[in-house]
């Protein structure tokens, strides 16, 4: 099923120059990229985003940590977009992500774990609709 996901390029995966590479591996995949923006997110922003984690023993870190440098955000597009992405990036701790993914080959940390993927399609939708405007996704057609 065609379907669109959330990629996030994490401030350790932009501040390590990785953004190239990591847009290199969704692109030669396959998919379409419908947006693509550098943004700093407010705390405002990063509490909407990560809602889901609030209470956690992490989740002042996570908010932390993904506002203290800018991310790369896009949208990407392509047949079952949402769990081909999430098995590109790999397991969330990079120490255990198999080599091939892209935690797997870049991280080393459970927190400072390179990037983002939507983990279902209503997150994706939702991830979408408070990082993007629709003016800012491209229609390919
Ligand atoms: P994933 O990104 O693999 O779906 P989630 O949704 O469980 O992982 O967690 C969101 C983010 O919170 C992770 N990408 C990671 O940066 C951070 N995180 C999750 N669990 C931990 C943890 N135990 N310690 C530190 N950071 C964590």
């Amino acid at each position: 099923m065609n379907e669109q996901t959330l990629i996030l390029i994490k401030p350790d995966g932009v501040s390590r120059g990785l953004i190239g590479e990591i847009i290199s591996r969704f692109e030669k995949k396959g998919f379409k990229i419908k947006a693509l923006k550098m943004i700093w997110m407010s705390r405002e922003i990063a509490e909407k985003f990560y809602e889901m984690h609030k209470g956690k023993p992490f989740y002042d870190s996570l908010i932390e940590f993904i506002t203290s440098k800018p991310v790369v955000a896009m949208i990407i597009e392509g047949d079952n977009a949402v769990s081909v992405a999430r098995k590109m990036i790999g397991p969330t701790d990079g120490r255990e992500a198999p080599p091939g993914t892209i935690r797997g080959d870049y991280a080393l940390s459970k927190q400072a774990n390179v990037v983002h993927a939507s983990d279902s399609p209503e997150n994706a939708y939702r991830e979408i609709s408070i990082l993007f405007k629709q003016e800012e996704i491209y229609d390919w057609s």
